[in-house]
């Protein structure tokens, strides 16, 4: 009876069919327009060898380390045993692991050390763009440690912040630190210049101590932060608004009692995701800290981490973006519905073409802002580089975004239910996604310092913006197979043209209202050349002219189309606002 399997209790029988998983491969291997882009750009063979190993050991070990940081959420410990205050943050060894493998593997130092010149910044975000989703979301501790290094460095590094520059682009994992941002308290995230409460309060030693609540802290295991407080003067007054906003640096230190000195961590904030991250609500009481700024100063001296930060974001956008396109597109060859393969489907490739689509597009932009950040740092970019850089910073990170929670989604439902399921790991890519058009800036509020710094720069940035645009596509004529591509951008191009020049004839309201759509014209029109660009390139392939065609099928100029629709007009904010608060008149 037990040989021929007919025993009365044996193990319920679950079928013979199993799906197979979608499998993840080297990514840097996998991805034709990164190793395109390098092999045009930067064809240092040091680099690229380095960058195939680094995707090697991010398929092979650092993904299973980014899935156990996401099981294994931090957790707060308030007190120890014996009743004494500790607020100690419990991170996962793999968090820790994480920490080692950014100091050796360069991933801030890179950034800093010059080794492939303009390109330094374009190399190390490449591995950053390799790493981001295997990295349990270690980026953003990475992305603040960067940002905090390049304040440091601009402002000039001189005690006490001289070593922790030195610490925060070290390649060795004993002497590594990271550093937290925290700007955000509970008065407001967007507008800093009022809702910042904190106060410094001058020592006689010329140091200060921080007495305020920060409301969103990520990465809290953090060794140091920039933070931003108002200077009390004799009589405890400050100076309210932007004006009265300077930068501070702190070390997070504890005493012989092991108490963190002058923070108490109030609770981790249970997120949506990013849970791989503790990020705490702070009350600082009494932390010492160092001015960095002239006082003042505060929120023209933390841009520089701003243009930092959101860089990262943006390469971390794209990243999610093409993992998940490597990953549907494995798991096509490998799932069959209605007889055949899902490859075999036009319909579903036609689906994942549109988010290669995407992902080529985002992966250009960010590289070409990457690259003008280079350019910058050895001191060789142009006035157009540097208008470039400053306009596109916030353009790419609101896209960027944008564009990766719509792709990530999508992605999602190519796996069917199983992308609805959390031990796949993939629901996890979607939920940090969404955070991406949050932090370091909402969507209008970074269309908005678009029209600031356009505004501000008399029409310069603007000027730079056309003409790159305009050189880009003269690359291009007499490519016929383009030919398509170019008279779309062009068109787009010339009727942003004519919205610019009749923008200063308009209230500033209007102005306001067309203020995201101008922000992702911009993007789309930028982006349609970049892939033009790409496409002319000698070694291109007829994929790369073909997702340059596809993409200017978009509208490349919703600014123009949703003018002549008189969406900026006076009389929308009414509607829209009766629209938004409609409700039964009884
Ligand atoms: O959210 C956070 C997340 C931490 C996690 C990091 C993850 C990173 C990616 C990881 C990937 C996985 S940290 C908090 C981030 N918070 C924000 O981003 C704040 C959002 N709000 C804004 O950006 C606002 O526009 C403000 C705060 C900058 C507005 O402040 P003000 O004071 O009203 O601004 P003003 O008056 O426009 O600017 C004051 C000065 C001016 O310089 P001066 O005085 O010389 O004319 C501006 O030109 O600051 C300068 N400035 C800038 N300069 C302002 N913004 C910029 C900028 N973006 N670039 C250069
Ligand atoms: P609000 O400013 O209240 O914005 C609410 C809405 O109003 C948004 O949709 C915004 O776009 C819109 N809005 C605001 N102003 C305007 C305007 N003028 N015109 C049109 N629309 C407008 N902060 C830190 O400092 N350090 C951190 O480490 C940190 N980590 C974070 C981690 C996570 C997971 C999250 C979610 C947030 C984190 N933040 C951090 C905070 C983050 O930077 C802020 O939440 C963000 O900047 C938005 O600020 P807010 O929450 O006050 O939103």
């Amino acid at each position: 009876w037990e040989a021929a399997g007919y025993l009365p209790f044996s193990r319920a029988k679950i079928g013979a069919f199993f799906q197979e998983r979608p499998v993840l491969k080297n990514p840097f291997l996998e991805d034709a327009l990164l190793r395109g882009y390098l092999k045009r750009h930067m064809p240092d063979k040091a680099a690229v060898s380095d960058l195939r190993a680094f995707g090697e050991r991010v398929a092979n070990e650092v993904d299973g380390w980014g899935r156990e940081c996401e099981v294994t959420a931090p957790r707060l410990v308030h007190f120890d045993p014996w009743g004494r205050r500790v607020d100690h943050i419990v991170t996962s060894p793999a968090w820790k692991r994480m920490k080692d493998l950014s100091a050796q593997e360069g991933l801030v130092a890179s950034g800093y050390e010059g080794t492939f010149w303009e390109w330094s910044r374009v190399y190390q975000m490449s591995k950053l763009y390799l790493f981001s989703p295997s990295s349990g979301l270690y980026t953003c501790p990475l992305a603040m440690t960067d940002g905090a290094a390049k304040v440091i460095q601009s402002i000039g590094a001189s005690w006490p912040v001289k070593e922790a520059l030195g610490r925060l682009t070290t390649r060795q994992p004993e002497r590594f630190w990271t550093s937290g941002q925290w700007m955000t308290e509970r008065q407001g995230g967007s507008d800093v210049a009022s809702g910042t409460e904190t106060v410094a309060v001058p020592q006689t030693d010329g140091s200060f101590k921080l007495h305020g609540f920060k409301w969103f802290t990520s990465a809290t295991d953090a060794d140091m932060t920039l933070t931003l407080a108002r200077v009390q003067d004799g009589t405890g007054a400050t100076t309210p608004g932007s004006r009265g906003l300077s930068l501070f640096y702190a070390e997070v230190s504890r005493d012989e009692d092991g108490r963190l000195k002058g923070i108490e961590v109030q609770r981790l904030k249970d997120k949506l995701g990013t849970r791989q991250m503790p990020t705490a609500e702070l009350l600082l009481d009494g932390l010492p800290a160092h001015r960095l700024s002239e006082e003042g100063r505060g929120v023209a001296s933390i841009a520089n981490m701003l243009t930092i930060t959101r860089i990262h974001n943006s390469v971390s956008a794209a990243a999610a973006m093409r993992r998940v396109v490597q990953l549907a597109r494995d798991y096509a060859t490998r799932r069959t519905a209605f007889g055949k393969l899902l490859k075999d489907h036009p319909l579903h490739i036609q689906t994942l073409a549109r988010m290669e689509v995407e992902t080529r597009g985002a992966f250009l932009l960010v590289m070409d802002v990457c690259r003008l950040l280079g350019r910058e740092e050895c001191g060789i970019a142009t006035q157009l580089d540097t208008h470039l850089l400053r306009l596109l910073t916030p353009v790419v990170k609101l896209y960027t975004a944008k564009q990766a929670v719509a792709v990530v989604s999508e992605g999602l439902e190519s796996f069917g239910g199983q992308g609805y399921i959390e031990d796949t790991g993939l629901p996890g890519l979607l939920r940090d996604a969404q955070v991406l058009s949050i932090w370091e800036g909402t969507t209008n509020v970074l269309s908005l310092d678009v029209l600031r710094c356009v505004a501000r720069s008399s029409g310069m940035v603007l000027h730079a913006y056309f003409s790159h645009v305009k050189s880009l596509l003269a690359g291009a004529s007499g490519v016929s197979s383009l030919a398509p591509a170019v008279k779309a951008v062009d068109g787009a191009l010339s009727e942003l043209e004519v919205f610019v020049r009749g923008a200063a004839t308009k209230a500033p309201g209007y102005m306001e209202l067309a203020a995201r759509d101008l922000a992702y014209s911009l993007a789309r029109i930028y982006t349609g050349a970049l892939l033009i660009d790409h496409a002319c390139w000698i070694e291109a392939s007829p994929s790369d002219t073909y997702a340059a065609l596809r993409w200017c099928e978009n509208d490349l100029c919703p600014v123009a189309t949703k003018q002549a629709r008189g969406c900026f007009d006076s009389g929308t904010p009414p509607l829209d606002a009766a629209l938004v608060f409609d409700r039964p008149t009884q």
